[in-house]
């Protein structure tokens, strides 16, 4: 099952080093050449287009990625890379049947200012979407962060908050009415086991990362933020959404206690997601299929929605062989366990290609965590998602 294909060693050192652009600008090429980052590129989206994962996926399964932009990438020194980068977009499409913008449809980006909206990164997804046949996964209407100060530090009484929320979900989740397949409506709601206190909803002001709608109207908030998104687009289905929630755990435990109760109250609940933002140093989470199970066992669809996989890189920042066979050893693991659970209909990744992971901007000496290197060339993670999906579909890899 495990791909064998080699890396050029070589070629990646100078990469990681830096070398690249002297070695372009020394090679004695023809003038009509192209560089070979482009001819890798080139090659990268024919390949892509004959046979990407989209193609070889079972038909009940939609293979996405995160659409690159905002965030991280404000501060990373090149453009937008959804709107500018062709050719990444060109790879995405032919690649993939689902999409998620990555920061596009979050509050700080679009909703600024108070009754100011700006919808033009996500309409653009949404439009390219259509027009490439691909579903989107909306992210996201009930989080802590990446909220805008006008939210976080206005002067607005509880009322008023709770307005401004309903406001927000009926109207981003009502302009993409019919054209969002699933959102996720709350993220994150849950602190971490780690935290003082351990697992608990963001409901407290003593903690770090306290979710300001949770903490000013109570928990009662999530129900009716699921709802006010229901009323605003019947179609889509609603998920709960967070990381650290792939074994049978405390975290996914309180999850599965809230997902029944919001269920017996008659919730518009309709799934449970697990990011699935994985790393080396951690063992895989071995359980993520009984945990998939139990909440499919509730009626509920389940979702992977932004996996990749970290490890820390060696000094040379090239990875290693054996780091990129684990590696594919987990997305593969990932996947498996979402095409053994019935309704796991979605399987997302945090991005597809190292040039613009969000990874080494948040963990530094980490890296190298998507399934394509910077130029798009595939490493042995595609091939095993790859061979993954074909088999699941009764073809050839
Ligand atoms: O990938 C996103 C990055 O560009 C942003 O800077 C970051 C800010 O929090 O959010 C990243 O996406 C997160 C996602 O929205 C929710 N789950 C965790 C993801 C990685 O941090």
């Amino acid at each position: 099952m495990r791909s064998s294909r080699s890396h050029s060693k070589v070629a990646r050192s100078a990469v990681a080093a830096g070398l690249l652009p002297l070695l372009l600008a020394t090679a004695a090429a023809p003038a009509t050449a192209a560089p070979p980052a482009k001819a890798q590129e080139d090659a990268s989206y024919g390949q892509a287009k004959k046979n990407g994962l989209r193609t070889v996926a079972p038909d009940d399964l939609v293979i996405g990625t995160a659409a690159a932009g905002g965030g991280h990438h404000l501060t990373a020194g090149y453009p937008d890379p959804f709107t500018y980068d062709k050719q990444y977009r060109k790879i995405l499409n032919a690649e993939f049947n689902s999409v998620s913008p990555e920061n596009q449809m979050k509050w700080d980006f679009i909703h600024p200012e108070e009754g100011v909206y700006d919808f033009a990164a996500a309409d653009a997804i949404v439009a390219n979407a259509q027009a490439n046949g691909q579903v989107v996964r909306g992210h996201t209407l009930l989080w802590h962060s990446q909220l805008p100060a006008w939210v976080t530090e206005g002067d607005h009484t509880d009322a008023e908050l709770e307005a401004i929320l309903k406001d927000h979900i009926q109207t981003v989740v009502g302009r993409y009415k019919g054209r969002i397949q699933q959102w996720d409506v709350a993220n994150e709601i849950f602190a971490d086991t780690w935290d003082a206190g351990g697992v608990r909803l963001r409901d407290d002001p003593e903690l770090a990362a306290s979710n300001i709608f949770i903490e000013r109207l109570g928990p009662e908030i999530i129900g009716k933020a699921f709802r006010w998104a229901h009323e605003a687009d019947p179609e889509a289905k609603l998920f709960l959404n967070d990381y650290a929630v792939e074994d049978v755990n405390t975290k996914s435990t309180a999850y599965y206690e809230l997902a029944k109760e919001l269920l017996a109250e008659g919730v518009p609940l309709h799934g449970f997601a697990f990011q699935a933002h994985l790393d080396l140093q951690y063992p895989f989470p071995a359980s993520l299929e009984a945990n998939m199970q139990r909440f499919d066992d509730l009626g509920l669809e389940t979702a992977v929605t932004e996996l990749d996989v970290r490890f820390t890189l060696p000094e040379s920042g090239v990875p290693t062989a054996e780091q990129l066979a684990e590696q594919a050893d987990t997305y593969q693991g990932v996947l498996e366990a979402c095409l053994s659970v019935e309704d796991c209909n979605s399987f997302t990744i945090w991005g597809f290609t190292d040039k613009y992971s969000w990874v080494p901007s948040f963990s530094p000496g980490q890296g190298a965590a998507t399934v394509m290197f910077e130029d798009y060339e595939r490493k042995p993670a595609y091939y095993a998602l790859h061979e993954t999906l074909a088999q699941a579909s009764g073809e050839e890899g």
